[in-house]
């Protein structure tokens, strides 16, 4: 008999409080927007005035700086940044003398007050600027959670929805000689309609969480490019270089000086710029060989020029059969998967130390692939990855039971993935993009998801669709046997699986007693197993939340991972502890998800030794 599976219960329980509990917190109104469409790639190689620091906040659960008493929205809302005027009306509110909170941070961590606080915060910078002549300006945002509107000069300049992608507001023509000042309005609320929805196991971290910094960019500049090594030709890199407001007839050169290659193509349709650029004897990117080249990409015409720089890998990724393929050659992906979670601090991690720590317990781990649940990363981490010889496993927040029936939630999912994928198809560290994890098998959630597969497929076909499904379990005579036959595997190069053997399901023996049986030829991802112990926390293997519990999982899984053929990866649940408000165990969980081989204070677990053996001795897993 065919029993609900584990995983399906799980989510079922994980969803039942939802209800509408939220439904009545405050949201800002899509008033007076510009609709945000700019995404500067390679920001990080540009001239930029950082904005980062101490931003003036203002505290709105009413939302009352946007609407007045009878929620119409208001003229003069905090926007305005008014100042008292002797014989004015009375201004209730006043940045200059409101705390401040730092930029980058999430706000729950850097005040008490604010820990569990979900709602709007006002931010307020005052800044000087000197025009430029033939200049667009334009403010950067590496990613504020969840929604933003921001004001610069009381001018309405953008607003952007989606938590963990980066946006640039257009504020040419509004930023003025001398002072400046820019107002932003984000709210964290969670909205059944948002990506992800009302349930996540992770904090709802709210703020400007990364970088702000405001760049000028001539008038014709480079916004997007791609640049990949030809799947079939290694000596050639092809793509294209699209140039904003391009003069007719621009000329596009692209080139590698260390390889003494260089190429020109004009500006075409799309105002893009079709590149083909032969190369010899090209150093092949691998975790083996994570050689980065400088790449120098120019646009010039009569009137205006622009040029970026950035460091980029070649190499190619393809699937054969149950095979994944790195540069032509079978690859066992040995990894964890790793929240942006900051070491020590905890909060939302956005810091090149955040970065280094993480990655550095990776490495140490014996991994070459990350998995970077469940949302895009700081940029930070997927350039260290690059430089680090990281492969990388990259994700929206396509997470649980978002609403599959809603087109408008479609597009948000279809917006995050463009942008997530904009910003990081220059790193040869990722992989796999992901459209999805442990989603509902429902009708609605395989056509939208099949539908985001194929868009990613549209946007980069270089790399890899995936997904982590959820997996049917049956019961057999001897233990279970878990089932692999989700329709969305279809639409997929590879699949991702979780399980959580010995911890929400059976005990950790559980493991030696399952057989698999996966209905795709494909490559297989075990993209989450793992159980909870609190680091310190020692007894005997048989007591849940202890390490040696934990190491007792990962003792059983090994084995049974081995007996999977077609599997060629593995990203173990979690590599360090993260907060989450579903976890709310005292002494044992205090609002962490304790899955975590390292602890958030960088204790490793017994765990974490039983994995990093498998992982060195090359004992977990097959290439071929
Ligand atoms: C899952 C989710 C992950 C959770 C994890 C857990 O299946 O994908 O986001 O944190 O399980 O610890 O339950």
């Amino acid at each position: 008999m065919v029993s609900m599976s584990t995983a399906a219960l799980r989510l079922f329980c994980k969803t039942l409080f939802s209800a509408v509990l939220l439904a009545s917190m405050a949201t800002l109104a899509h008033a007076q927007s510009p609709t945000n469409t700019t995404i500067l790639v390679d920001i990080d190689h540009r001239p930029a005035t950082s904005l980062d620091g101490d931003w003036h906040t203002i505290v709105d659960p009413y939302s009352t700086g946007l609407y007045d008493f009878h929620h119409e929205v208001k003229a003069n809302g905090y926007f305005m940044n008014a100042k008292q005027q002797p014989d004015g009306g009375p201004v209730e509110y006043n940045f200059a003398i409101s705390p401040t909170l730092k930029v980058p941070g999430d706000w729950n961590t850097q005040r008490p007050d604010l820990f569990y606080y979900e709602g709007v915060v006002w931010y307020e910078k005052d800044f000087k600027y000197a025009p430029k002549p033939n200049t667009r300006t334009f403010i950067h945002f590496g990613a504020a959670n969840y929604r933003s509107h921001v004001w610069v000069n009381t001018k309405k300049v953008c607003e952007h929805e989606g938590g963990f992608t980066p946006f640039d507001c257009d504020v040419t023509g509004v930023v003025k000689n001398g002072d400046n000042f820019v107002v932003v309005a984000v709210d964290n609320t969670r909205l059944a309609d948002g990506v992800p929805t009302l349930q996540t196991d992770w904090w709802n971290y709210g703020g400007l969480t990364r970088d702000v910094s405001l760049v000028d960019v001539p008038e014709q500049f480079i916004d997007d490019y791609d640049l990949h090594l030809d799947r079939a030709n290694h000596d050639l890199i092809e793509g294209y270089v699209h140039v904003e407001n391009a003069a007719h007839g621009a000329s596009v050169t692209v080139s590698i000086p260390e390889l003494n290659a260089t190429t020109q193509a004009t500006v075409g349709s799309g105002d893009r710029a079709a590149i083909s650029l032969p190369v010899k004897s090209l150093s092949l990117w691998s975790p083996d060989n994570p050689k980065l080249y400088k790449v120098e990409i120019a646009v010039d015409s009569e009137s205006s020029s622009d040029k970026l720089e950035d460091d980029m890998g070649f190499r190619t990724v393809e699937v054969r059969g149950t095979e994944i393929l790195l540069n032509g050659k079978p690859i066992f992906l040995r990894g964890v998967s790793v929240h942006a979670e900051a070491p020590y601090r905890t909060g939302r991690a956005y810091s090149e130390k955040d970065v280094d720590t993480l990655l550095g317990w990776a490495k140490e781990m014996g991994c070459n692939y990350v998995r970077l649940a469940h949302y895009p990363h700081d940029q930070r981490m997927t350039r260290a990855t690059d430089r680090l010889g990281i492969l990388v496993w990259s994700e929206i927040p396509d997470y649980w039971a978002l609403q599959f029936d809603n087109p408008a939630v479609l597009v948000k999912s279809k917006q995050q993935l463009g942008e997530m994928i904009r910003r990081d198809r220059d790193k040869a560290s990722i992989i796999l993009w992901s459209v999805a994890n442990e989603t509902p098998n429902t009708e609605a959630r395989t056509k939208y998801l099949t539908t985001m597969a194929n868009l990613t497929r549209e946007l980069d076909p270089t790399r890899l669709v995936t997904a982590a499904l959820l997996v049917r379990t049956e019961k057999t005579a001897n233990g279970s046997n878990k089932i692999v036959d989700d329709p969305l595997g279809q639409a997929l190069d590879v699949l991702g699986t979780n399980e959580y053997i010995g911890w929400y399901e059976q005990r950790p023996a559980g493991a030696d007693t399952t057989t698999w049986d996966i209905h795709y030829q494909k490559p297989v991802i075990m993209s989450e197993f793992g159980a909870a112990a609190r680091a310190g926390h020692h007894g005997p293997a048989t007591e849940r939340w202890t390490e040696e519990y934990q190491a007792d999982v990962y003792k059983h899984q090994i084995p049974m991972l081995n007996r999977i053929p077609q599997l060629r990866g593995t990203s173990a649940w979690v590599l360090m502890d993260f907060r989450s408000p579903m976890r709310t165990l005292p002494g044992l969980q205090d609002n962490f998800n304790r899955k975590g081989l390292i602890s958030d204070q960088g204790e490793k677990k017994q765990a974490f030794y039983v994995l990093q053996k498998a992982y060195k001795d090359k004992t977990l897993g097959k290439a071929e």
